[in-house]
């Protein structure tokens, strides 16, 4: 293949310029996604030898802070909207299905560890509005001394592999197109394996990745002299390839004994990462501190986090901000969960973040289920929402006491972290001293921080010296490389000794399939072929067949036993393999809210399914204008000898979702009220409609009733022109229809049921 040719888009954004040919090849002819359709999971590993990616580099949305009408309102946050997406419930309901896109890049983590199903968690993602689709392991990659071609899944979970990255980026190619933004593919750069890592990421149109040399130091005991030799050539070629990098110093947060008193040392790894990642190469704008909020509540979380967020933007002003949820302070909880990701989004909303990364309470868990990345995109794209505009009218007072202490006091216990460093001898000494992760508030010291030697760790000595005639013949290499010396010609293109690199040319690559013959992803796809492309369903949480349902109830009992009993519930449900995943007490002595998860030992036949005809409601938007083109008026009231008005108030009211929410005129005449009397007044206010209600049905002295409403109607020579319904607990249509009237409302009747059949009624009689 000849070198590709790459168009610039935007910032550090590029996409290949292919003939149709050339794209149906890389794609081995998959059709563009339709929205109505599955995404077909098998044939995206079909011909994965052929692809290679058409974009390189971060994309940050476009149109960000224009001001936008979106509906019904003015927007002054938002970014360009999608092509498709998955509006939020209460804008589906209420607000004309609007779906304003944040102006932050989303970010969900994806992270079964399965690739096939992780693509339609990624699908659901996009729609939902994430642009950042971060794929972690199940294995830690800094673990692996190589790169990995097989699935070892069961010694220590599943790794990356190119088949994985290729499959996911194959089909995010599909997702981009059919929501209509593109998408950011995210993994990890670290361990041992890190510069084959990033040349694999790379290849493979990976756009943005975790990398930072402190993270393999202190959590992951590697040589330190290595990770940071290795760390430049993994930046080398992740700034080549305008890979974003996001920082590791969160971990020191997540790490911490108590989080928020290692905010000193946090913005000295921001630092010494950032810059160091300059030194090597990479633009500003692809460096994305990763900030996490040091606390959570009960704590008085935004008094502690915001002087740290606001004096990171002080000392980073060029750089990119991540903002993500501290996964210290989570636990099984949805609900408290979601309260920390918004009040930290409130943070990342005052000091305007770039990346708002989403963290499910399943990390808690550690199983990261559909529903809950989705909810948790849902979440920031409602904060966000939200919170649109909102520094129109407030401001972060940064240089007003109390803030301006708090923000100073940070910036120089940071220098005199750093200061405290060179005289130790520099970062290495440092860490050997064990400076980092001290459990004391900085400048106090515990002398419990994890300490490693320069000596030690794995990979140690393992770094040479290049010898004279060194030379790798590759586009992006850190250091020296002796190129003149073999042609003068390919000093800034060592490459082209070697007639391009796989940088350039992706045919050059060896694409190895699975080496695992037992357990990969064609063995899977084989196993779960009766839920694939089919009509049989199982409920399904985090991979496709699992069969895994969650229950929630409420169990009378103290936390302990609840867990027990809850466990005894699901098994004699009839669940397989039942765990209790959340307990929380509700009053000790009272009981516990429980949740458990199992699996159904059944799976449900569509084509056995009888779903009966879905009854056509109009929606608030349709009655609303029906009736403001043509006003309708109706007189109610509770029927005969019958007291009971609330479940007919119910139907009125326009609180409760009653026929006035749709601008029905509505005279409610009170309680027992006789049948002639509602007809008397439907001709006094000239009423299109009557609604009669009725507990009381001995002796079917409802149906009775309606009939004599209708007969009073006709013998009044009115029938024609009004609509008579009759409701009631006791009431099924059929029967009211044959008493007389028009309809008949039973249980579970809503307002706008009834104002559905006014508004349909009247037009039916109109011939529409
Ligand atoms: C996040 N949920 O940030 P292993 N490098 C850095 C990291 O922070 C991480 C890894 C590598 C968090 C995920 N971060 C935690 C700087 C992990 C991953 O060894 O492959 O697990 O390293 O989104």
């Amino acid at each position: 293949m000849a070198e590709r040719k790459w168009k610039h888009i935007k910032d550090d954004y590029y996409r290949l310029e292919l003939t149709p040919e050339e794209d149906a090849k890389r794609m081995n002819g998959m059709k563009p996604l339709n929205p109505d359709e599955k995404i077909n999971i098998p044939e995206i590993f079909e011909g994965l030898e052929n692809y290679y990616p058409r974009s390189r580099g971060w994309h940050w949305r476009n149109g960000r802070g224009e001001e936008r009408k979106i509906g019904d309102f003015t927007y002054y946050e938002t970014s360009e909207p999608l092509k498709n997406s998955q509006p939020l419930p209460g804008s589906i309901s209420s607000l004309k299905g609007i779906d304003p896109q944040p102006m932050p890049v989303i970010t969900t983590e994806i992270a079964s560890g399965r690739p096939e199903d992780d693509i339609r968690r990624m699908r659901m993602g996009a729609w939902h509005g994430a642009d950042h689709l971060m794929v972690i392991r199940t294995a830690g990659q800094s673990h692996m001394d190589g790169l990995m071609e097989g699935t070892p899944q069961g010694t220590g979970g599943n790794a990356i592999t190119r088949k994985h990255l290729r499959a996911q980026r194959k089909a995010i190619d599909l997702i981009e197109d059919e929501v209509g933004r593109p998408i950011n593919y995210h993994s990890y750069v670290s361990g041992v394996a890190g510069p084959e890592v990033a040349v694999l990421f790379a290849e493979e149109g990976v756009n943005g990745a975790h990398q930072d040399p402190q993270y393999n130091v202190l959590y992951r005991n590697i040589n330190m002299i290595r990770s940071f030799v290795d760390a430049g050539e993994a930046k080398t070629v992740m700034a080549y390839a305008g890979i974003a990098q996001i920082d590791g110093a969160h971990n020191a947060n997540a790490t911490a004994i108590q989080a928020w008193t290692v905010i000193p040392e946090l913005m000295v790894q921001h630092g010494i990462n950032s810059l160091y990642s300059v030194k090597v190469g990479m633009k500003k704008d692809n460096i994305c501190l990763s900030t996490v909020p040091p606390v959570a509540q009960p704590a008085p979380s935004l008094r502690m986090n915001l002087p740290y967020a606001v004096a990171l933007r002080d000392f980073f002003t060029d750089y990119k901000m991540r903002a993500q949820q501290n996964t210290k302070y989570m636990t099984a909880s949805t609900r408290e969960a979601t309260v920390t990701h918004i009040l930290d989004i409130l943070t990342s909303e005052l000091t305007s973040a770039d990346i708002q990364s989403t963290i499910t309470p399943d990390e808690g868990r550690n199983v990261p289920w559909h529903i809950f990345n989705i909810e948790a995109c849902d979440n920031a794209k409602q904060a966000y929402n939200g919170l649109d505009g909102i520094m129109q009218f407030i401001k972060v007072r940064s240089d007003e006491e109390p803030l301006k202490s708090k923000i100073r006091e940070i910036k120089e216990k940071s220098i005199l972290y750093l200061e405290e460093i060179i005289a130790a001898g520099g970062y290495f000494n440092a860490v050997q001293e064990g400076f980092f992760v001290d459990s004391a508030e900085y400048p106090a010291r515990n002398g419990d921080g994890i300490a490693r030697d320069i000596e030690g760790g794995v990979g140690v000595n393992t770094v040479y010296e290049r010898a004279e005639d060194y030379l790798a013949p590759v586009t992006a290499h850190y250091g020296y490389n002796n190129v003149a010396q073999y042609d003068e010609s390919a000093v800034d293109n060592p490459s082209k000794l070697i007639g391009n690199c796989t940088l350039e040319d992706p045919e050059k690559i060896i694409y190895i399939d699975e080496l695992d013959e037992t357990d990969n992803v064609n063995v899977r796809l084989e196993n779960q072929k009766k839920y694939v492309n089919s009509n049989i369903i199982i409920p399904e949480m985090e991979w496709r067949g699992d069969g895994v349902v969650q229950i929630t109830t409420v169990l009378t009992t103290d936390p302990r036993t609840a867990e027990y009993a809850a466990i005894k519930m699901g098994q004699n449900l009839g669940l397989k393999d039942v765990e209790c995943i959340n307990v929380e007490v509700l009053q000790k002595a009272e009981g516990c809210r429980v949740e458990i998860k199992g699996k159904v030992p059944f799976d449900i036949d569509l084509d056995q399914l009888v779903i009966p005809p879905k009854p056509e409601i109009y929606s608030d938007d349709v009655l609303r204008d029906a009736i403001k083109e043509e006003p309708m008026t109706v007189v109610a009231g509770t029927v005969g000898q019958d007291e009971h008005s609330v479940g007919l108030r119910e139907i009125i009211d326009i609180k409760h979702g009653g026929v006035e929410k749709y601008g029905i005129k509505v005279h409610y005449l009170g309680t027992s009220v006789p049948p002639e009397k509602l007809v008397d007044a439907a001709i006094e206010v000239k009423a299109d409609g009557i609604m009669a209600s009725t507990i009381i049905s001995h002796d079917d002295i409802h149906y009775k009733n309606m009939a004599k409403i209708h007969e009073i109607a006709v013998e009044k020579g009115i029938r024609d022109d009004i609509i008579i319904v009759g409701g009631g607990t006791q009431v099924s249509n059929d029967l009211a229809v044959e008493a007389g009237v028009d309809a008949g409302f039973g249980r579970g009747t809503h307002g706008n049921d009834v104002a559905t059949f006014l508004v349909k009624e009247r037009n039916r009689r109109k011939g529409n």
